[in-house]
């Protein structure tokens, strides 16, 4: 067999499925030099292989995620639901953050449309065009019925194809009703995380899912458990204004050069969020997370 790439889509107690680019998977096991080298192979890590049961090397990371443990992530999809559990923006805006400090684009989805009034919905759809402005692609759906799942998967499907693409958000939200819908009903989703079924002891693997439609080139997909917290992790108060995109046009034009944004006299983000120009919900989320960062808070 000659040297293929391919890439890694679970891991098995020290062995790995890697999915070759011809279509076919096959089960490998990492080199020892990896161990020597400490570097531990990830999910969706592209590796080189020549056929005698091993993979040779891992190629560069274009990125990484720690939670779950994955490389080479194309985005994230952030699920929030539009109600139950009610939307947590401040937590949005944390894991935007950190994913941009990773070089993870993100999409945004807000799912559970059903459960909401005409009216919450236009009040939910003026807070989501301030991430829209600031730069993330959002999508209001709903899984609910069958109809409203085949809308959903027109919307995203366009967008998942030929990447890999981490699903992550709050639990209870609706990420593997949602991945259901796209990759098919009664499929395993695949849980990034370990889980022991109880009384059996056996353990259920990560895997990434292929997402397939006819014609086109497979994406894959990833189910995560969901988060609820992050540690603010090293992020300077410059580094964190700088995060709001929507921030960037002001941030050289406040009275003070080592303004914080928050109650500073004369400040131009401040201004432009009493104006209108910057979201007042972006900006507060912007202020709570400052006094997390300040009294090193989780958040
Ligand atoms: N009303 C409504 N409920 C939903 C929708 N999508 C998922 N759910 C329900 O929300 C709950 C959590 O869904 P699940 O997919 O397990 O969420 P996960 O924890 O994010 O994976 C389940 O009871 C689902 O049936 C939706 O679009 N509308
Ligand atoms: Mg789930
Ligand atoms: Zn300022």
């Amino acid at each position: 067999m000659d040297k293929q790439i391919g890439r890694i889509v679970a891991g098995i107690g020290g062995n790995y499925d890697v999915l070759l680019e011809d279509g076919t998977e096959v089960r490998l096991k990492a080199r020892g030099l990896f161990r020597k080298q400490k570097l531990t192979p990830l999910l969706g890590d592209i590796v080189t292989v020549s056929g005698d049961g091993y993979f040779d090397s891992i190629l560069d990371r274009k990125n990484e995620s720690i939670r779950p443990a994955a490389a080479n992530i194309d985005q994230m999809l952030v699920v929030f639901a539009a109600r139950y559990p009610d939307p947590h923006f401040k937590l949005l805006d944390r894991f935007l953050i950190e994913c941009d400090s990773r070089k993870i684009p993100c999409l945004i989805v807000f799912n559970k449309a059903d459960l909401l009034s005409e009216e919450q919905k236009r009040r939910l759809m003026l807070v989501l065009k301030a991430y829209e402005e600031a730069g993330y692609p959002v999508e209001l759906i709903s899984t609910v019925d069958e109809e409203q799942a085949l809308k959903a998967r027109e919307i995203l499907l366009p967008r998942l194809l030929g990447r890999l693409t981490i699903f992550a958000g709050p639990s209870g939200v609706g990420k593997s009703s949602l991945i259901n819908t796209l990759i098919g009903a009664g499929q395993e989703t695949g849980e990034l995380s370990e889980k022991i079924a109880r009384g059996k002891n056996t353990t259920r693997h990560a895997r990434l899912l292929p997402l397939i439609a006819e014609g086109e080139v497979p994406g894959l997909i990833g189910d995560t458990p969901g988060f609820s917290s992050f540690y603010m992790q090293q992020l300077s108060q410059e580094d964190l204004a700088k995060a709001y995109p929507e921030f960037r046009p002001y941030l050289g034009l406040c009275r003070f050069t080592n303004c914080r944004h928050m109650r500073e006299e004369d400040c131009a983000v401040r201004g432009a969020a009493r104006e209108g120009k910057i979201s007042p919900v972006r900006y507060r989320n912007y202020l709570e997370l400052s006094g997390d960062l300040n009294q090193g808070r989780k958040s």
